[in-house]
């Protein structure tokens, strides 16, 4: 990796808003495209935080400034990657699982959906299984998506399915899951109806299960 793209990437693991956001702006008015500059900067800078982390070498604040820097830089890029569609492709209810706090993935699934036309109500993070249920009705969604990226939180989409079915919803929705520690097995485990390992696929995915 290097120029503009070394840049972001070495802003965000320094936890440097300023030159993080000096970096995005300047690769964007270069040309280089919002995919490029999110996959090939922003995500890889996030993988290594997470090394460094495991390795002992960060600690959760180090974390959370990345994560804030990373959010900057996103709001940059997400004019981009969202353009202006007539019509909607259906209505997602998004949102981390409860008890789980990590929503840039999450950001990232909602930001891709609404360029993809869909109408996103984003419950945020921590989202318990009866906010999921009541946004469902409230909105009449076609699909729940569901991030997760703790192996502890990661059971509680399980528990929101069973509260969907619970509501009598269940046949009314799809629902859509991912986060790190997620799998294609786990998600048929647990009942739902498609699974993504990352934003851009999860469009694909959503669009499928809406033509289904
Ligand atoms: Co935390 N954290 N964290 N963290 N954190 C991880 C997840 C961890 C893997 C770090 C590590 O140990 N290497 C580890 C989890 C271990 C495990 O469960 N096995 C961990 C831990 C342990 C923790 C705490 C418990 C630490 C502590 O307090 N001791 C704590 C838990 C807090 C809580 O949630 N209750 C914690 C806290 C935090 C911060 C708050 C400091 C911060 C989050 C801030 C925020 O999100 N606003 C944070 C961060 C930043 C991370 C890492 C470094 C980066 C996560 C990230 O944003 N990645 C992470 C390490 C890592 O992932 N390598 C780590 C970038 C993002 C684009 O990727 O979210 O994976 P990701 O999303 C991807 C795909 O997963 C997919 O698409 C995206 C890319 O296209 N995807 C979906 C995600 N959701 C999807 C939904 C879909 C489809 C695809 O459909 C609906």
């Amino acid at each position: 990796m290097q120029g503009r793209l070394k840049g972001i990437y070495d802003s965000i693991i320094d936890g440097d808003q300023a030159e993080t956001t000096k970096n995005v702006q300047q690769a964007l008015d270069e040309g280089l495209s919002p995919v490029e500059i999110l996959n090939e900067g922003m995500v890889k800078a996030m993988a290594e935080v997470g090394r460094l982390f495991e390795e002992g070498e960060y600690f959760v604040p180090e974390m959370l400034i990345a994560a804030r820097v990373m959010q900057a830089g996103l709001a940059l890029i997400k004019p981009q990657l969202v353009k202006a569609h007539v019509r909607s492709s259906g209505t997602v209810v998004a949102g981390t699982v409860k008890g789980d706090l990590h929503d840039i993935g999450k950001n990232l699934v909602c930001m891709m959906l609404e360029g993809a036309a869909f109408e996103v109500v984003d419950l945020g993070a921590d989202v318990s299984p009866d906010m999921f249920v009541e946004a469902v009705k409230s909105n009449g969604a076609n699909i729940v998506a569901m991030s997760a990226l703790l192996t502890t939180t990661m059971p509680n989409m399980r528990v929101t399915i069973e509260a969907l079915k619970a509501a009598g919803l269940r046949d009314k929705v799809k629902v859509l899951v991912g986060g790190a520690p997620l799998s294609e097995d786990y998600a048929k485990k647990i009942g739902a109806d498609g699974y993504s390992a990352d934003a851009s696929k999860a469009v694909a995915v959503a669009k499928a299960l809406v033509a289904a």
